[in-house]
């Protein structure tokens, strides 16, 4: 697969902020730290789309 086009589009936390339309999803899921963002960045061929850490999150 190549992604030829990838962009950021919502940090989002309810219902109400999921973007519209009829697109379909992908679900990531993972413990903190595993390589989830590494992983979408490696997917869409990019270095920062998706912020990576070597700390894992507390919350
Ligand atoms: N050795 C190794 N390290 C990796 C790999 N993928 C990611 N990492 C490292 O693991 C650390 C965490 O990667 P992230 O992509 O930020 O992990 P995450 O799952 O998004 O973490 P959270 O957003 O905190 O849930 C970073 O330091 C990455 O460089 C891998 O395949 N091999
Ligand atoms: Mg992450």
């Amino acid at each position: 697969m190549v992604v030829k086009n990838a962009r950021f589009e919502i940090s989002a936390v309810g219902p109400k902020q999921y973007p519209k339309g009829n697109l379909p999803e992908v679900v990531l899921v993972g413990k903190s730290n595993v390589g989830k963002s590494s992983f979408v960045n490696t997917l869409c061929n990019r270095k920062n789309l998706a912020r990576t850490s070597n700390t894992p999150r507390k919350d």
